[in-house]
């Protein structure tokens, strides 16, 4: 296959989808940031001044104002709903806030089988419409990126039901796979079911492509990963190569989980600074860039994207993107340099 010029964002990342070999010849590797929508830009804080989160997930409108703001500025290829993963857990009715300058928190955790069984399981996604109206208006909005859709994984999903608060290492979460085995799995069924609604919901609503993001899924054992949360996985992904819709799957600090993590049916694994690229040949990949390189200055920028094409060797199927979301602290310029030296690479 010759060289492919003057391709957009979106046909860019739907190449590297495509790719399992590492064969085609992208015009270069295509480019975007997890939480490019955020913090880091003194726009969206502009418009989080007068709005809480969760105003701003439920308003199409400004979903798509934020999601464009990085877009105005630097050249990426791919957009993401600006949307949360714990939409789920809100419209199933644990009670979910946002305290400020806090992490999420969930009024009504899933500690007796009477709390799992008060949730709305039914009809979920049906509360959910404000995502799918957001996907249709950014994809008007953007109609030469490639547009994410997204879920949180059915464990992250389930460690933030179960301890009621983010961060940490979820003990209580991972404690109750073990104290309460089968109401533990029955929440994941349930959740996996929600999932999958809620990401071929968002694909009809015009998203290109699906993520996956088990932000959580690293605290497992791979033993433990595989035997318990591999299973709703894999409903997830061969649902969604039925339905035609590309995958990508996300954990964070998986490194030990890429054995498994490789068989589970999605088209690319989006990795995090912990996994060697060199490990995953044969498979599409996203990712792996450490989100602290941005704020070394332009030579910590250039290392980290040389040692990514140093480890793709020859293979050209990669998005580039972070390990985890961009940072706060971020200053705005340290991304364009990023979209610079991503184009040297070619
Ligand atoms: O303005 C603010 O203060 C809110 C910060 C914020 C933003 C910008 C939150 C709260 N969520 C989001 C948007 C968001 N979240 C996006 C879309 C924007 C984009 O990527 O451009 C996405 C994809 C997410 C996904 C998300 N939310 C994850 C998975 C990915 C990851 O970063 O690991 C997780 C774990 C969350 C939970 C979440 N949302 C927000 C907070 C503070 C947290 C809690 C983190 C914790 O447990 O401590």
């Amino acid at each position: 296959m010759g060289p492919m010029t003057n391709l957009d964002g979106r046909a860019r990342v739907l190449a590297v989808l495509r790719d399992d070999a590492g064969h085609s010849r992208p015009d270069r590797l295509p480019l975007w940031l997890m939480r490019q929508a955020g913090r880091f830009l003194p726009e969206y804080r502009a418009v989080r001044a007068d709005v809480p989160f969760l105003d701003l997930v439920r308003s199409p409108d400004l979903c798509t104002e934020v999601a464009m703001q990085p877009l105005r500025r630097f050249d990426l290829d791919a957009t993401i709903v600006f949307s949360d993963i714990l939409v789920i857990p809100d419209a199933l009715g644990a009670g979910l806030s946002f305290e400020k300058g806090d992490g999420p928190k969930i009024e009504r955790p899933l500690l007796s089988d009477a709390a799992v069984d008060a949730l709305q399981w039914d009809g979920v996604c049906d509360r959910l419409g404000y995502v799918y109206d957001a996907v249709a208006a950014l994809r008007k909005a953007a109609p030469g990126h490639a547009l994410f859709g997204f879920a949180g994984s059915p464990w992250t999903l389930f460690c933030y039901l179960t301890q009621g608060a983010g961060g940490g290492e979820f003990a209580v979460a991972r404690a109750a796979l073990w104290a309460h085995p089968e109401r533990s799995r029955r929440v994941l069924d349930h959740l996996t079911d929600a999932v999958i609604e809620h990401l071929v919901r968002q694909a009809r609503a015009g998203a290109d492509v699906v993520q996956v993001f088990d932000t959580w899924g690293g605290l497992l054992p791979a033993a433990d990963y595989e035997a318990i949360v591999a299973p709703g996985l894999r409903r997830i992904a061969k649902r969604l190569a039925a339905e035609g819709i590309p995958s990508v799957f996300y954990v964070r600090a998986g490194a030990h989980l890429v054995d498994v993590t490789r068989t589970l049916g999605f088209t690319a694994l989006s990795v995090d600074s912990t996994v060697d690229l060199a490990r995953l040949v044969g498979v599409p990949t996203q990712g792996n860039l450490d989100n602290t390189r941005l704020l070394g200055g332009r030579a910590s920028i250039a290392e980290g994207v040389a040692r990514i094409g140093a480890k793709l060797g020859g293979r050209r199927n990669h998005i580039v993107n972070l390990g985890h979301g961009i940072l706060p602290s971020t200053p705005p310029d340290a991304v364009s340099i990023l979209v610079d030296e991503v184009r040297r690479l070619g």
